[in-house]
């Protein structure tokens, strides 16, 4: 109920079905500087602990002595929200991917995690349209090395829809420098040197929208319903 309170601004949202990995417990927040003493569902996601954001911790009593304080999850429910949001990610497979005919392997990867590919198209990228892209990169002194790069050949561009695509979409592709990405992931498996790093995947939901209006015109990008979406979704 509460949840459904705080999260009435979503149109996305379904709220009976927000929790539903979840498991409840009640919980008592007490904060002694405002008098406030807030009984609050406390909703435990065990499928994002491990290094949650989405719970932090605060003394329930910030006054008491130190080695009495308990500590007390406080629900941070807007970072839960954007886990039932559908968010678009600009997936490219860059020209060392196509070259190396590791096209099919890295779709396959997130075909195979069940996202939904909207927009595809095999592209030969215009330095205007790399420096655009990389435009917060400008300052940085690989910049034209990396512009070079990106138009050396044919890219594959590709626009994937989910719930936190963007955010498991950089997890399925691993870090920046494939020797320390970890193995599973594409660069972990699939590259050596970070300017040969065969994927680029969009950094927030923001930029997932603002990359595929941009590497994408009108009438590219296909809405379409996946057979398997019960199968992947409760
Ligand atoms: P990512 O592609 O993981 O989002 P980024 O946005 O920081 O990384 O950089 C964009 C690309 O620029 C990156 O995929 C490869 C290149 N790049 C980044 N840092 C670099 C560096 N130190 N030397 C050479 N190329 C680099
Ligand atoms: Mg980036």
């Amino acid at each position: 109920m509460e949840a459904l309170a705080v999260l009435g601004g979503s149109p996305c949202a379904s709220p009976s079905s927000l929790f539903r990995s979840a498991t409840h417990r009640t919980t008592t927040l007490s904060y002694t500087h405002s008098h406030l003493n807030l009984h609050r569902s406390h909703h435990k996601l065990a499928t994002f602990r491990p290094q949650s954001n989405l719970l932090s911790y605060y003394p329930s009593r910030p006054l008491a002595p130190k080695k009495n304080r308990k500590k007390t999850h406080i629900f941070l429910p807007h970072l839960v929200a954007s886990l039932e949001k559908v968010d678009k990610s600009y997936i490219m497979v860059k020209p060392d991917g196509v070259q190396r005919g590791l096209v099919g392997e890295i779709i396959s990867r997130f075909e195979k995690k069940g996202f939904k590919l909207t927009g595809l198209k095999l592209f030969q990228c215009p330095k205007e349209l790399a420096e655009e892209h990389y435009k917060d990169l400008k300052s940085k002194s690989f910049f034209p090395k990396l512009i070079d790069y990106i138009t050396s050949g044919p890219v594959v561009c590709m626009a994937w829809e989910g719930v936190g695509v963007v955010a498991s979409a950089r997890k399925l592709i691993g870090a920046t420098n494939p020797l320390q990405a970890e193995p599973g992931t594409i660069r972990g498996d699939l590259a050596v040197q970070t300017g040969r790093n065969v994927v680029h995947g969009s950094d927030s939901p923001e930029n997932g929208e603002r990359e595929i209006a941009l590497w994408f015109k009108e009438g590219e990008i296909c809405e379409w319903s996946p057979a398997q979406a019960q199968w992947l979704m409760e």
